[in-house]
């Protein structure tokens, strides 16, 4: 009698972006261009993190606007609705849910240390919400939720992440194995792009305008940002990301937009000025995001179609969540449903 072989159970990925903004070429880089690249050898869940976005105050109809533009914006970049999860973070109450149980499981001390967190106090000192704090929390609730082997992310969610897996440690050190505990997965080029204006800065789809190319930016735009880039005066092609941070980010982002190796386009660019670098530079980036430019503009034409991938998504996503909550609460000790 021949044996019945199950298929085996493949590693799970999660990740999300938030609708905070208009996505930036470092959004892409250092964590879009990976997701479809994983959706064949992983069970992939791609969130759009709505419920992350308020930490910052943002306007309504521009937050849900950018809810539906995010999902177009991941399906355009190859991610295969059929194949990877893609819903908004809070259709799945889960979320919130779970966010709360490991509030409590949480240490103000290590929220303290969150380099993102004094960034962004910082950057909003007049809204220093107690959300903004806890955002790790939540993140790391997003992430356990789904039993999650692998987190593809920038560099700048890294610190994030570990505070994610020593949670997750605490909690199975209480209560027994209950969470898969998430490794990082960060590219080696590209895993933080810098702002063009000022490249000692991350780039951020919060920033202004100047400061980014962002993904649906023509190739005009994208031409006269990447030539005003703040280089420097020595005018030499090299990479040094602590004395040529501008030059070293233009290197970086055609190296990770498959231009090749950064010793193989310092050598190719060798003797040249920087306007040549800017031009490949851009020529790199319009084709790199010409595909996706293509495809978003079909899709975001049909909402309905977005609408239909969003709630379906999210009936999935909430029978995935539901299943770690229910264990969760029951070890913690909440009341029995009847
Ligand atoms: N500059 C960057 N280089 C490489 N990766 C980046 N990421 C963000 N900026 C860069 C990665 O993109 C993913 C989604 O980020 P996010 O939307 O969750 O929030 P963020 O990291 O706070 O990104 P922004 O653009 O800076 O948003 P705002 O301005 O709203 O705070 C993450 O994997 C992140 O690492």
């Amino acid at each position: 009698m021949s044996e019945i072989v199950k298929p085996e159970k493949k590693p799970i990925i999660f990740s999300g972006i938030q609708p905070s903004g208009t996505l930036t070429l470092g959004n892409y880089i250092g964590a879009l261009k990976n997701f479809s690249v994983l959706q064949d050898d992983y069970d992939c869940i791609y969130c759009i993190v709505d419920m992350h976005a308020i930490t910052v105050r943002q306007n309504p109809a521009d937050l849900r606007r950018r809810c539906m533009e995010l999902a177009a914006i991941y399906i355009a970049s190859g991610l295969d609705p059929k194949k990877s999860l893609i819903y908004c973070q809070s259709h799945v109450t889960g979320h919130a849910e779970l966010a709360w149980i490991l509030n409590c499981f949480t240490y103000m001390g290590e929220l303290n240390r969150m380099t993102q967190y004094k960034d962004k106090a910082a950057k909003h000192a007049d809204n220093i919400n107690a959300g903004l704090f806890t955002y790790p929390v939540l993140m790391a609730a997003d992430i356990l939720l789904f039993q999650t082997n692998m987190v593809p992310v920038g560099v700048d969610q890294k610190q994030h992440l570990e505070l994610c897996r020593d949670v997750a440690q605490r909690f199975n050190g209480v209560y027994g194995d209950v969470f898969t505990i998430p490794e990082p997965y960060i590219a080696k080029v590209g895993s933080k792009i810098m702002s063009l204006q000022e490249p000692t800065r991350k780039m951020s789809k919060s920033d202004p305008e100047d400061t980014f190319v962002a993904l649906l930016d023509d190739p005009d735009t994208i031409r006269r940002k990447i030539k005003r880039a703040v280089t420097d005066s020595d005018g030499e092609i090299r990479f040094d990301p602590e004395n040529k941070p501008g030059v070293s980010n233009l290197l970086s982002i055609m190296s990770a937009l498959g231009a090749g190796s950064i010793d193989s386009l310092v050598a190719e660019l060798a003797g040249q000025g920087y306007g040549t670098l800017k031009t490949r530079t851009a020529d790199c980036v319009i084709a790199a995001l010409e595909p996706l430019q293509t495809e978003y503009k079909k899709l975001i034409a049909d909402k309905g179609y977005l609408q239909g991938i969003l709630d379906e998504n999210a009936k999935t996503a909430n029978y995935l969540a539901n299943k770690t909550l229910r264990k969760v609460q029951k070890k913690v000790g909440f009341a029995t449903r009847g």
